[in-house]
């Protein structure tokens, strides 16, 4: 018997792993056909606004609610069923907060919610919302770490001892490595405050599906699974009566990977009215209330022998922690990853760290692209440039001395990082190569018209991502990522559905997961449909975050599809009336002596035929869960080094940057264009970070950047043609070999753009370690190194 195959699911060549594949999900967006909460309606929607604290810390003392729509206004003792945010550690030292789903008694931050308000329209709500009337008592006020740890009595919390969530402490072998050290080098770097700003704020809508008896929660999340079950519990429900649907999301960066208080309020309205409500944020609402990441405050002492290689490290770091620790990744994971991730990919073997987190009166510290690594990237690679002045010697050389060598892979270094593999200074030349570092060079010795500096600057960082069980279990966080599971089933068509519980809010998985089932299957990703982020269609899944779909969930969507493989085969053997060690499964068919049977003609049978089915064909068919769980769970690690040249003005402050180059490494690649696009927008917001972001915060505790116009984003007009170079050691621990990549663009900018300034200030002798470089920093710097060199004069 010959079976033709079915052209429509014939794979075209080049949809594989490694394919430059454009992504199935840009059409709709491309189109204006996505589908964002804000694009939902529903009969009877009422829209939700929320009266927001104007201070930063003080008591509610009374809140009269306004006599015409009183019934509409929801204060937190008018939800007594509700439970508060509560994420607990098991760090020593921790200390919980309980952040209420609207304030109770006290406000911790400008933005903080206290009232909630429902009307036909988000205008009518807030003009409700006006009406209420609150009376607060000032409490003594912490803006800053030094303030808040000062303080002895009206303290964050109740039943605290003092403000500090939690100090972590790491020592391995500093005094002996550090005694010998011919250098020491000290820096202070400081990281300011700042928000996340994706395109689309928060939103959620939530309503009663009264057929399923169930809670549906629509909501912007990277986390439907986990938004679920803390949902449930906070309201007191079965599991199964919640549903979360995460639809289009508009950018997360980690800004949605937790439980954010208003997604509870709102659903407590839908459970409670049985009625469908929704609440979408606003700018200033977000630039206000979410300012919420980044505050790192570095004290670094290097040792060093005289040609600059590192012995020890000893560093303090304090993080301004905001008023609450989130649920699930609590406030610890700041300063775990702080801790554990300062050292980079360098090979010293003394290091010791005491990181503090200090609880204060802006909003709660939330994990943001890169977590902590932008911060210790930027403390360590400015130290680096540090020592390589002290000995006079080329950035790039120490750095190239000091990185973990190939010869040394795999390498667990003085965290106990387990580095998978990779060529860590093969990266760095590549990359000095690339931005032609002699002619810069040459180009600075050349005076310019305009009179600005040239500078170039280097950094090279690892990316642990997809970090498994026990990295997590060491954070103390109340949920641990374990394993993942992929749904893979063949449509009676020959198609193919995957269900997976992690959410892809921009990162191209719809694409990507679709190339690696096509890869083994064979089937046309046209033909290939993703079903993600919700709770009640998909496999429990901790969720996006992390760098870890790929990997994990990714691995499971491979999993899935090579344990059809028999399955198929034994089918399509029957079909092709052989034995299945007579056929083999190539390119989505299977061939034998006598044939060629296609996916579709299997799933043809399976499906609407089973007449000619083999009589022992395996009842559980053509649809499969499995599971992926790392060999290894300590994360695979994605490195790369950044090189950019910039030029500075140093009559106005204002930085250029004129060329930026990255040599990156994520094992093998399933899409180099996806990498790519994840790695520029990445790099994109470390520009912000660099040069522009920040939320000012005054004494009293007020955000001073509460528009567009005073907090700065990068445009088209300051991000550069950036141009990329490939490694691809493949990861011996996961499927394919690929590493997470998601972050890694949003580590490394600081540090490169604040080393190639600091290469263009040396002949003025100026230095600067405080991000954001707003010319006023930079501007100051110059003028303290004049202050020095003519104290030094005189
Ligand atoms: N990829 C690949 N080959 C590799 C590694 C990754 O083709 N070797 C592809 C993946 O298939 C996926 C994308 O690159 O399509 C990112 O994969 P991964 O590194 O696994 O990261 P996640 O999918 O888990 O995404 C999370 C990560 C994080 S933690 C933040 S924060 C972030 C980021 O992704 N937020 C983003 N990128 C973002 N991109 C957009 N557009 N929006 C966000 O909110
Ligand atoms: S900050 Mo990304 O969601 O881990």
């Amino acid at each position: 018997m010959t079976t033709e195959s079915n052209p429509h699911h014939a794979a075209p060549p080049g949809q594989g792993v490694g394919a430059r594949v454009l992504r199935k999900e840009d059409a709709r967006h491309l189109h204006g056909k996505g589908n964002f909460v804000a694009d939902m309606s529903m009969p009877g929607l009422a829209e939700v606004a929320f009266l927001r604290s104007p201070l930063a810390h003080a008591k509610v003392v009374a809140a009269r609610l306004p006599p015409e729509g009183a019934e509409r206004v929801t204060l937190r003792e008018g939800m007594a069923d509700a439970r508060d945010i509560v994420a607990d550690s098991t760090l020593p030292t921790y200390q919980r907060s309980a952040q209420p789903p609207l304030a109770a008694g006290k406000v911790r931050f400008v933005g903080e919610p206290v009232a909630m308000v429902y009307a036909p329209t988000r205008a009518e709500a807030e003009d409700l919302a006006e009406l209420v009337e609150v009376e607060y008592e000032e409490l003594p006020v912490y803006a800053d770490a030094d303030t808040s740890r000062a303080a002895t009595d009206e303290l964050m919390h109740a039943g605290w001892g003092d403000n500090t969530f939690v100090t972590l402490h790491a020592d391995k072998d500093f005094e002996a490595h550090a005694k010998g050290a011919a250098l020491v080098v000290k820096r202070e770097i400081s990281l300011a405050r700042q928000c996340m700003v994706p395109m689309e704020g928060k939103a959620v809508l939530a309503y009663w599906d009264h057929q399923a008896d169930q809670l549906v929660v629509v909501s912007a999340t990277q986390v439907p699974h986990m938004i679920r079950t803390v949902l449930a519990e906070c309201l007191d429900l079965d599991q199964a009566r919640v549903r979360v649907i995460s639809p289009d999301v508009g950018g997360a960066f980690g800004y949605k990977c937790v439980l954010q208080q208003e997604e509870l309020c709102v659903a407590w309205l839908a459970k409670t009215h049985r009625k469908p409500f929704r609440y979408i944020e606003d700018r200033r609402e977000h630039l206000i209330a979410g300012a919420n990441t980044r505050e790192h405050k570095y004290e670094m002492t290097a040792y060093a022998d005289e040609r600059g290689r590192l012995l020890a490290l000893d560093a303090r770091i304090t993080i301004d922690g905001g008023a609450y620790s989130v649920w699930p990744f609590t406030i610890g994971l700041e300063p775990g990853q702080a801790v554990g991730n300062l050292p980079g990919p360098y090979a010293f073997r003394g290091y010791r760290c005491v990181t503090e987190c200090v609880a204060t009166n802006k909003p709660g510290f939330v994990p943001y692209r890169g977590v902590a690594r932008t911060g210790v990237c930027l403390a360590m690679e400015l130290t680096i440039d540090a020592i390589a002045r002290a000995v006079g010697r080329e950035p790039w050389e120490v750095r190239q001395d000091n990185l973990v060598p190939a010869s040394a892979m795999p390498y667990v270094n003085v965290a106990n990082k387990h580095f998978d593999g990779g060529d860590y200074p093969a990266s760095l030349l590549k990359a000095r190569d690339m931005i032609d570092f002699a002619s810069v060079r040459q180009r600075q010795r050349e005076t310019r018209d305009d009179g600005r500096l040239i500078g170039i600057g280097f950094a090279t960082y690892t990316e642990q991502s997809a970090h498994g069980t026990s990295v997590f279990a060491t954070w103390g966080t109340p949920v641990i990522p374990g394993f993942d599971q992929a749904t893979v089933r063949v449509t009676p068509d020959g198609g193919l559905e995957i269900r997976v519980g992690v959410h892809s809010h921009g990162q191209g998985m719809e694409t990507t997961f679709a190339q690696i089932a096509h890869e083994i299957l064979g089937v046309d990703i046209a033909s290939i449909k993703m079903l993600h982020g919700d709770t009640g269609q998909t496999p429990f899944s901790t969720g996006t975050y992390a760098s870890r779909s790929l990997v994990m969930s990714g691995g499971a969507v491979s999993r899935a599809c090579k344990a059809l493989v028999p399955r198929l085969l034994h089918i399509g053997a029957h079909l092709l009336g052989q034995a299945d060690e007579a056929v083999r499964f190539e390119r989505g068919h299977v061939v034998g002596a006598s044939g060629r049977v296609s996916v579709a003609d299997v799933a043809r049978a399976w499906f609407i035929d089973p007449s000619r089915l083999p009589p022992d064909v395996d009842p559980t068919g053509l649809e499969i869960t499995i599971g992926y769980k790392p060999k290894v769970d300590t994360g695979a690690f994605t490195y790369a080094s950044h090189a950019v040249t910039v030029a500075v003005d140093p009559q106005t402050g204002h930085v250029e940057i004129l060329d930026y180059v990255i040599v990156e490494d994520c094992g093998t690649m399933i899409n180099p264009m996806v990498v790519e696009g994840q790695t520029f927008g990445g790099v994109a917001q470390g520009i912000g970070t660099a040069l522009y972001e920040e939320t000012p915060y005054d004494r009293n505790g007020q955000p001073l950047a509460s528009t567009l116009a005073d907090y700065m984003l990068p445009g088209a007009t300051e991000v550069p043609h950036m141009r990329i170079h490939h490694f691809e050691t493949p990861s011996p621990h996961t499927e394919f070999g690929a590493k997470g990549m998601g972050e890694g663009g949003a580590i490394a900018p600081p540090a490169a753009i604040l080393n190639a300034v600091n290469d263009a200030l040396r002949p003025l002798g100026a230095e600067v370690s405080q991000t954001p470089l707003s010319p006023r920093r930079l501007l100051q710097a110059i003028a303290d190194a004049q202050v020095v060199g003519t104290l030094k004069a005189a």
